[in-house]
């Protein structure tokens, strides 16, 4: 067998790997926000605030995107989606539905792959294999001020590897049923927060709960989709996905409101 002289050198593919994925670890070092998990909340979450400008990570344990979505309802592929969220399925990501009597019908996998461009494109970063373990905090304990993170393969191990920080003005915790950070939160800050853990399913009335109460739980730290039913004993709803997407909305909402007001604080504590 002939061996192309001129394919490229193992230290060409070594060297380019090291440089840019290093710098994509500088450049994520320190962010506005960190949101922690790629399901379908974290993701659009991401977008939102990355369309608005917002510079936006999120650390996913896994190795791809998607969270809950891919394994639809009893890994039948196929999820739903409530009729209003018509206009943002199309106009913000570009998903493709079949309008059923009462819900739209959306492919799990089309699902994942476009809330991940849309997020990607609007200018947001995502951090693969990667597990949030602590939070970082103030000196009083009493805002989180980033995340802890290591590889998931390094944790899956057991090995003792110490993480790496990443600073942001605001986490969220996008972490499905587990609400992993905020438990994390609960027992290392200065405040009181409880995880109460999910109620029973009554799809009825999940979607709008689960928007509502996705909000700021501590100053620094928010929670958006299951995460937040887990929080606050909400009832889940099952493989419907438009109550994520628009928690992920309001989330980012809020916090584009939120970094105004920070911004605008300085600027006045500046001038004065
Ligand atoms: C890094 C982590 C960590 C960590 C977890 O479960 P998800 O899909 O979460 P949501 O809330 O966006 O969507 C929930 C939806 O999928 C669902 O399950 C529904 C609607 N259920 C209703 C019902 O009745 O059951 O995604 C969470 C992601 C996952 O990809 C995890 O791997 C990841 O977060 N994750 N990533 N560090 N510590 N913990």
């Amino acid at each position: 067998m002939e061996i192309d002289l001129k394919g490229i050198p193992e230290r060409v593919i070594t060297q380019t790997i090291i440089k840019h994925g290093l710098n994509k670890l500088l450049d994520i070092s320190c962010v506005d926000v960190v949101i922690v998990g790629a399901g379908p909340s974290g993701m659009a979450c991401a977008y939102y605030l990355a369309k608005h400008g917002i510079k936006t990570l999120v650390i996913e344990r896994r190795l791809s995107f998607g969270g809950g979505i891919g394994g639809g309802g009893m890994l039948i592929p196929a999820v739903v989606v409530q009729k209003k969220l018509r206009d943002i399925l199309e106009k913000d990501f570009g998903i493709r539905y079949i309008e059923d009597e009462h819900v739209l019908v959306v492919d799990p996998a089309e699902l994942i792959a476009k809330l991940a461009t849309a997020a990607i494109n609007a200018g947001a970063k995502f951090l693969l294999g990667a597990t949030v373990e602590d939070i970082l905090t103030d000196k009083e304990r009493k805002r989180v001020t980033g995340v802890v993170v290591n590889w998931t393969a390094v944790t899956m191990a057991n090995l003792w590897v110490d993480p790496l920080f990443i600073r942001a003005h605001v986490v969220v915790d996008a972490t499905g049923h587990e609400a992993s950070v905020v438990r994390i939160a609960a027992k290392k800050l200065n405040a009181k927060i409880e995880v109460l853990g999910e109620g029973p399913a009554v799809p009825e009335v999940a979607d709008d709960l689960v928007v509502k109460y996705s909000r700021k739980v501590v100053p620094g730290l928010y929670t958006t989709g299951m995460a937040t039913a887990a929080v606050y004993k909400l009832p889940r709803m099952g493989p419907i996905f438009g109550g994520m997407i628009l928690s992920g909305k309001k989330v980012a909402e809020d916090i584009i409101r939120e970094l105004k007001e920070q911004k605008e604080e300085a600027r006045t504590e500046l001038t004065a």
